[in-house]
């Protein structure tokens, strides 16, 4: 079945995908359903040959703006607890490709959530990031206090979370939360290209980095620097490690197989 909120491009460059949010008409509302058509459209992806590195966008008014406040209102906690979105979270957490955020505009709570669940992000130069589930009399339930304090340290993401002030693109930029800044018509023009270049690399040296660098969130330096160790001897059993230093040697470009 075609999806109603999202729109999947399969190559928008050799080996890269591009997921749109497209539901414009309410901000690209992350409703149950739109985030489910996501988490179906990156595992697929995800298990893709043809793919290497996924870009997701809005558009130029809103990357998203947050959960579905209207869907959520009448919810108890038992609702939420038998929605069970976490289960649909994690799933989208696991994916294995990186993931490129290309946002322009409002990318608020859940938006901001998804857009740090994502390996980097590219900004246009009117995105706003902003955790304002405070004013809603909630919190953050996605990342928003984690994901944010770890890239924007801690007074930055407090006063971000407990006041719900949104900050520009050039502060987020600073604070180390985005990749880079561009002219709005350049976005996802910019998105693209990043994603083209991690693309050219062999698929098995990114899928492990990109594992190795999320483990610095969730261990202590010496079971990283453990892993990283681990990762880092597997790829030398593959094609693309064999490939890529004879192509040095050669000087030539190689063609990584992702064997
Ligand atoms: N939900 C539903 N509809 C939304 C929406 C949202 N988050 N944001 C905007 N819209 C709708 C508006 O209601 C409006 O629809 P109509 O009234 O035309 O039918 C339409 O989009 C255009 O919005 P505005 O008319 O408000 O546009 P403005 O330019 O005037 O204002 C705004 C833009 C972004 C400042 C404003 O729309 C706004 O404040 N929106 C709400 C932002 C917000 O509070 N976001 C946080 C939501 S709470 C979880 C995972 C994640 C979450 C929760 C659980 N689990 C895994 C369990 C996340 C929670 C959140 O994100």
């Amino acid at each position: 079945m075609q999806p109603q909120y999202i729109i999947v491009h399969q190559q928008v460059a050799p080996y890269v995908a591009h997921i749109q949010l497209n539901r414009p008409s309410e901000l690209n509302a992350l409703n149950l359903q739109l985030m489910g058509e996501l988490r179906d459209a990156l595992k697929l992806l995800d298990s893709d040959d043809q793919v290497r590195a996924i870009v997701i966008s809005g558009n130029d008014k809103a990357f998203a703006a947050g959960a579905d406040i209207k869907q959520m209102a009448e919810k108890s906690a038992i609702d939420m607890l038998n929605i069970d979105q976490f289960s649909t979270w994690d799933t989208i957490k696991k994916t294995k490709k990186p993931i490129i955020a290309a946002t322009s505009g409002f990318v608020l709570g859940g938006g901001c959530e998804l857009a740090m669940l994502c390996d980097m992000i590219v900004a246009s130069e009117t995105t706003r990031f902003g955790q304002p589930e405070i004013k809603l009399g909630i919190m953050p339930g996605a990342g928003g206090t984690q994901r944010l304090t770890r890239a924007v340290g801690k007074a930055l993401a407090m006063e971000m979370v407990l006041t719900g002030r949104m900050i520009t693109a050039t502060e987020a930029l600073h604070a180390g939360l985005i990749n880079k800044i561009v002219p709005v018509e350049l976005y996802l023009q910019e998105a693209i290209k990043l994603a083209s270049e991690v693309a050219d690399m062999s698929p098995v040296a990114v899928k492990l980095a990109k594992e190795a660098v999320l483990k610095a969130f969730d261990s202590s330096l010496e079971e990283g620097l453990h892993f990283e160790r681990k990762n880092f001897y597997l790829l030398f059993a593959s094609q693309d490690q064999q490939e890529g230093m004879k192509a040095f040697t050669e000087k030539r470009k190689p063609v990584f197989k992702g064997k």
